[in-house]
């Protein structure tokens, strides 16, 4: 049996353990990429790794999240970042270059590599064929420093393409087909792997929105072939030397195979509250709508862009619209301004929003009380958008586009509008004037430290027992957005005792204190959650800050990949229930204990949870690599690589 492409690169890439489906490996990353609001944090610990550069190919740090610098705390992580850059040999992209995701893959991203980044849509890589995976900033920091980089070895299943997109239809529908299909749980473990005569008729950049918004379905990642597609890509981009041709081979194995005609897809869209909801846009029935909001690394493309524009063009939006645009790149802003689309958005009304996420991680454009938003984003969790009470949908370009015009969420097909064909720039506008190549070969740069930027705290190593309480008992698919928000509360990021005061406000505005007063008297917390807790970012801070408040363990139903790692990587054990029907059996507020419990888990025996509240047992499970016990035992990732 021949090797998938999965396969083919991981296997080059091996470095620990046997390619064997389900057993943990490690592999060797090439490159790596942060962004501003995970990246401080991924600095300070690779600073505290002790080494003198980064090891990989090429490391880039991207500042897009958090460039709204209301307050001094932003732009002091930015300039913190340059510095650290400069000093450890790392390309360092400034606010104003654009989207980590969008720009990575139009300067920097190579077929055949690794690529790890402390960002949940880093399998945008997938699109020019890397095994791009997303991490926590540990994670990340790790692999700078030349260590391997460990997940599950995936299963694999082949997305067989056929046929081509129909006029209105575009990527983003097709992921979001994808999503109905495999929906946003129970495929941990998985990489999906594009094939097939469809392939040919994406893009690049329509390959990149389709690996982007894989992250929803919570796969490791997903990888498009590298083909004549990919070459005309880096051609445009002037790299055509970096094209290598990729694919599987004829007769390769596949854990799963489906079919998925492109010409059958049409016009979807994710009702709120969760990427999964999806729903087909034909049955929208014209609902009102309030606001659009074109971007985020899913869709910010120029072609994205470009088609909105020439759909709108000689239009004006509808008086009860807002309708923003954020360019996913400088580049993309550039030859939209020069080829007069930008122009064409303006005309119609558009605002023009920083080429950033921006609205995309609610730090700004929040709809008003009850809205109806529509976004080209990829995440619709209930509050993300800064307004608790909004409704909003995940869509693609098209209909966002055509809403903006009608004030109305409606099947593009029937506008009576000609459906704008764009193609792919034959060359796009090369300008690398925002990044700032390293030039310190000694390593003699001094680092800029703000008020903002505090020290990474460290947990202590794992208690003998766990003794304490439920501090919080939450539901199914919580959220990292749920755990640790972002929007407003972002630029504490770099402040782990400032950013802990807001762990679970959605849900508990009480818990920081209460997890606070019960560690000052030395009792742990413990959190019990449903199915597949931790979904969505990668972002670290959703382990760390419940570390910092004296957070032990998390007994879940199931728990999200990236997550997952970080609680290991933070020193907090995650125990999930042998039989589901015992989550009923904890309650908030109930006395705890889980006795013996690094012993358990050294010799492999079951975990036994004594609820003294309710004067029972629950047996509890774990399947962790003795790599990870290890961990576990020291307390966390960073003093275990720096005792290594
Ligand atoms: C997101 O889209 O949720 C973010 C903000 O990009 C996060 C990273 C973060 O929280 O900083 C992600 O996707 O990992
Ligand atoms: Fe930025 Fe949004 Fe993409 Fe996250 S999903 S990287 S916030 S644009």
């Amino acid at each position: 049996m021949g090797k998938s492409l999965t396969r083919k690169i991981i296997e080059e890439h091996l470095v620990v353990g046997e390619y064997i489906p389900g057993n943990e490996i490690g592999i060797k990353i090439d490159q790596t990429l942060t962004q501003d609001a995970t990246g401080t944090m991924a600095y300070l610990q690779f600073e505290a790794m002790g080494l003198e550069r980064v090891k990989t190919e090429l490391s880039v740090s991207y500042v897009d999240h958090n460039t709204i610098q209301v307050g001094f705390e932003n732009a002091d992580d930015h300039k913190y970042l340059q510095s650290v850059a400069e000093k450890y040999g790392i390309v360092y992209s400034r606010a104003g270059n654009g989207i980590c995701h969008q720009v990575h893959l139009e300067r920097f991203g190579k077929p055949g590599k690794t690529l790890v980044g402390s960002d949940s849509h880093t399998p945008t890589g997938g699109g020019i064929g890397m095994i791009a995976i997303g991490a926590g900033g540990l994670d990340v920091a790790v692999a700078m420093g030349g260590g391997e980089f460990y997940i599950i070895c995936p299963k694999v299943y082949k997305i067989n393409l056929k046929g081509k997109l129909q006029p209105w239809v575009s990527a983003k529908d097709v992921v979001m087909k994808m999503l109905e299909m495999f929906t946003v749980k129970g495929n941990v473990g998985v990489i999906m792997e594009y094939a097939g005569p469809g392939v040919k008729n994406l893009s690049v950049p329509e390959r990149a929105t389709i690996t982007n918004m894989g992250a929803e379905m919570g796969v490791t990642t997903s990888i498009f072939p590298s083909d004549e597609e990919t070459r005309k890509f880096l051609k445009a981009q002037e790299r055509e030397n970096e094209w290598v041709e990729l694919k599987a081979d004829d007769d390769a194995e596949y854990d799963k195979v489906i079919d998925l005609d492109l010409g059958e897809i049409e016009p979807l869209a994710a009702a709120p509250h969760s990427p999964g909801n999806i729903v087909r846009v034909a049955d929208m029935k014209d609902m009102k709508v309030d606001q659009i909001m074109l971007g985020s690394c899913t869709n910010s493309s120029y072609k994205d862009i470009a088609t909105v524009a020439k759909i709108m063009r000689g239009k004006i939006i509808h008086p009860d619209v807002s309708f923003g645009v954020a360019p996913g790149s400088r580049q993309v802003l550039q030859m939209a301004a020069k080829d007069g689309y930008l122009g064409d958005l303006l005309d119609a009304g558009a605002r023009l929003l920083e080429n950033t996420c921006g609205f995309c991680i609610g730090n700004s454009q929040s709809p008003k009380t009850d809205a109806v938003s529509l976004r080209t984003s990829n995440r619709n969790f209930e509050g993300r958008s800064g307004t608790k009470s909004a409704q909003v949908y995940l869509v693609s370009p098209e209909v966002a586009a055509i809403a903006a015009i009608t004030g109305k969420f409606s099947d593009p097909r029937k506008s009576g509008i000609k459906y704008p064909m764009v193609g792919m720039p034959e060359k796009f506008l090369i300008d690398d004037s925002m990044f700032i190549f390293p030039k310190d070969v000694k390593g003699t740069a001094e680092i800029v430290r703000g008020p903002n930027i505090g020290t990474p705290p460290t947990s202590d190593p794992m208690p003998e027992s766990i003794k304490g309480n439920v501090m919080i008992k939450v539901g199914d698919k919580i959220t990292t957005d749920h755990i640790m928000p972002a929007g407003a509360r972002l630029k504490y990021r770099s402040n782990v005792p400032k950013y802990s005061e807001f762990v679970f406000e959605p849900l508990d505005t009480d818990f920081p204190k209460r997890a606070m007063a019960a560690k000052e008297k030395g009792i742990h917390s413990v959190v019990v959650a449903g199915e597949s807790y931790g979904q969505g970012s990668s972002r670290e801070h959703a382990a760390l800050c419940p570390m910092y408040l004296g957070v032990k363990a998390i007994i879940a139903k199931s728990v999200e990949r990236i997550h997952a790692a970080n609680l290991v990587n933070f020193g907090i054990v995650c125990l999930s229930f042998k039989d589901q029907a015992d989550y009923d059996k904890l309650d908030q507020g109930d006395d705890i204990e889980i006795p013996d419990i690094k012993n358990k888990l050294k010799n492999s025996e079951p975990v036994i949870l004594k609820n003294r509240t309710k004067s029972i047992d629950i047996e509890l499970e774990y399947s962790y690599s003795q790599r990870q016990k290890d961990i576990l035992f020291e307390g966390g990732l960073l003093k275990y690589t720096v005792k290594q």
